[in-house]
């Protein structure tokens, strides 16, 4: 398998060829229906959003902060990764920089329906910030089997993604099935003798480019050079048992009624955006 890289395909095609078959690509310019394409830069959010703050592995520091640190960076240093902000919420002014926010591929994105809370159960649209060296800390599946959209929007990243069907040689953790035991980017084979049957894909996204990760598929990311990304999830009728079924896991230890109450709730959801997507229902996330 390797990855494409694909130009101006029809949404159709994308359907088709990449998002129906749970396949993986690389779109070379969808981003450039986004002011943010070619606007963000370090100086750019230094200067508008420099005092804006975030905690990175439980330390408070700002904007300006971490655009030092990731600008410093090195693969024998490296700084802190990922470095994020919660765009709805810490950094509501870029929402009209990054519409429409599916870039006219990620669609439809139930997770830009009001029923679904930002934050809530696999739904985020974040910023994240990375220099040389930054390494993603876990090879994983993104909980609640939701499909990643990464766009570069300065600087490169490498993105390292498996094949289906590998999970055995990415030994998945047993209280946490999403993330895999083996350090991918410094494997011991003595503990985890599979992997070496794994067979890891390394694409380069460059600045403008988007990943896709569709749901179910391991991954891990490595940035190469400082780094701005906008990244955000997708659910729509395609992955939403699967989805339904993560939101009961997950809500492991809670009592049974409330359990079924929430399920419920998610089932009316679903009905209520197949609906929309029926009447062709346009979105936007608030
Ligand atoms: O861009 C990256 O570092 C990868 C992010 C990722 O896989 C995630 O947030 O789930
Ligand atoms: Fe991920």
């Amino acid at each position: 398998m390797e990855v494409k890289k694909v130009g101006d395909i029809s949404q159709k095609e994308f359907y088709n060829e990449f998002l129906k078959p749970g396949i993986p690509c690389v779109f070379k310019n969808a981003s450039k229906v986004w002011k943010a394409n070619g606007l963000f830069n370090p100086d750019y959010f230094r200067k508008n959003f420099g005092d804006r703050r975030t905690v990175v592995n439980g330390k408070d520091y700002t904007m300006s902060e971490l655009l030092d640190l990731v600008e410093n960076s090195s693969v024998e240093k490296p700084a802190p990764y990922p470095c994020k902000f919660d765009i709805p919420s810490q950094l509501p002014e870029i929402l009209p920089l990054i519409r429409p926010l599916g870039m006219n591929y990620a669609v439809p994105n139930w997770f830009e329906s009001k029923l679904f809370p930002s934050q809530t159960y696999g739904n985020g649209t974040e910023l994240f910030l990375g220099g040389p060296g930054g390494k993603f800390p876990v090879a994983h599946i993104d909980f609640f089997h939701t499909n990643a959209w990464i766009t570069q929007l300065y600087g490169d990243k490498n993105f390292i993604v498996y094949p289906r069907g590998q999970d055995e040689y990415l030994y998945p953790k047993a209280d946490n099935p999403w993330l895999s035991e083996v350090n991918i980017f410094n494997p011991d084979y003595s503990k985890h003798p599979k992997y070496k049957l794994a067979t890891p894909i390394t694409v380069t996204v460059n600045a403008g480019e988007t990943m896709f990760i569709p749901w179910g598929l391991w991954h891990s990311a490595e940035s190469l050079t400082p780094s701005i990304s906008v990244i955000f999830d997708q659910i729509n009728s395609k992955n939403y048992s699967n989805y339904m079924r993560d939101v009961w896991d997950f809500k492991k230890d809670t009592n049974k009624v409330k359990k079924v109450a929430m399920m419920a709730y998610y089932a009316l959801a679903r009905v209520y955006c197949q609906l929309g997507d029926a009447f062709n229902v346009k979105r936007e996330l608030k």
